[in-house]
């Protein structure tokens, strides 16, 4: 594949955007790994279960490149396309995501730049997941550059649903039977069901803790 560079951005090759987004997403999962410690530290729970990074491949970029009408430049790669980096976050609460979500928004050094909120408002298909895109800074030899990684915060079920409607979708083209998309809709119910009664018996297990602390305190 053929990039046509752009002299002016200072990013000139598919290498440096590489390494670019590849040092941000590092950034962002030291950044993972030390909020999860402290947190565990404060809390005696880990939020997140596990962490995934990965760079979005050139055939991909180049697809959302042209269903957005522009051409295959590294300038509007840079510009245009907002999840060439992307880090997964799964945790096991739904009350995690906004914990999680908060815990970045505070780091000095990120900017949040968009939010999307697909757990509040879940697209019709049933996908539910927190969307952020935020930039962080990349320090290079002789510059800084503010470099925009896609965070998605979600479930452990949240996330097991939406990896096999992906799948469904990739191979029906988008274009999935009716009553499979139907199916997927009624999923996406049960684990909306799960999460909440998940959540609910861990809080009760949480207080339960508490309160056996205190009494043995007293
Ligand atoms: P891939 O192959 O996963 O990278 P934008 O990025 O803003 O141009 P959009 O769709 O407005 O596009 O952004 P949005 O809604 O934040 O979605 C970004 C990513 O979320 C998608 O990236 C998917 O990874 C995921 N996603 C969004 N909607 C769904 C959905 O209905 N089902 C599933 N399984 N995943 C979804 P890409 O680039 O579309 O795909």
């Amino acid at each position: 594949m053929e990039w046509i560079n752009n002299e002016d951005d200072g990013i000139e090759t598919w290498q440096e955007v590489n390494l670019l987004y590849n040092a941000a997403l590092k950034q962002m999962e030291t950044k993972m790994e030390i909020l999860n410690e402290e947190f565990r530290h404060i809390n005696r729970y880990n939020p997140i279960e596990h962490v995934k990074a990965r760079i979005k491949s050139p055939e991909s970029i180049v697809k959302k490149l042209k269903r957005k009408g522009l051409d295959s430049t590294i300038e509007n790669m840079v510009n245009h396309v907002d999840d060439i980096a992307g880090i997964r976050i799964i945790c096991s609460f739904t009350s995690d995501i906004y914990r999680i979500a908060d815990m970045i928004e505070h780091q000095k050094d990120i900017s949040v730049l968009t939010v999307k909120d697909y757990i509040t408002f879940p697209k019709v298909s049933g996908y539910k997941s927190y969307h952020m895109i935020v930039t962080v800074p990349v320090y290079l030899s002789n510059r800084k550059v503010d470099t925009k990684v896609e965070v998605q915060i979600r479930t452990v079920a949240m996330d097991f649903w939406a990896s096999l409607e992906h799948k469904i979708n990739y191979k029906f083209e988008g274009e999935a039977p009716a009553h499979i998309s139907a199916e997927l809709v009624e999923c996406a119910r049960m684990v909306a069901d799960l999460d909440d009664k998940m959540l609910k018996l861990n809080d009760e297990i949480m207080e339960l803790e508490k309160i056996r602390e205190n009494e043995a305190k007293s």
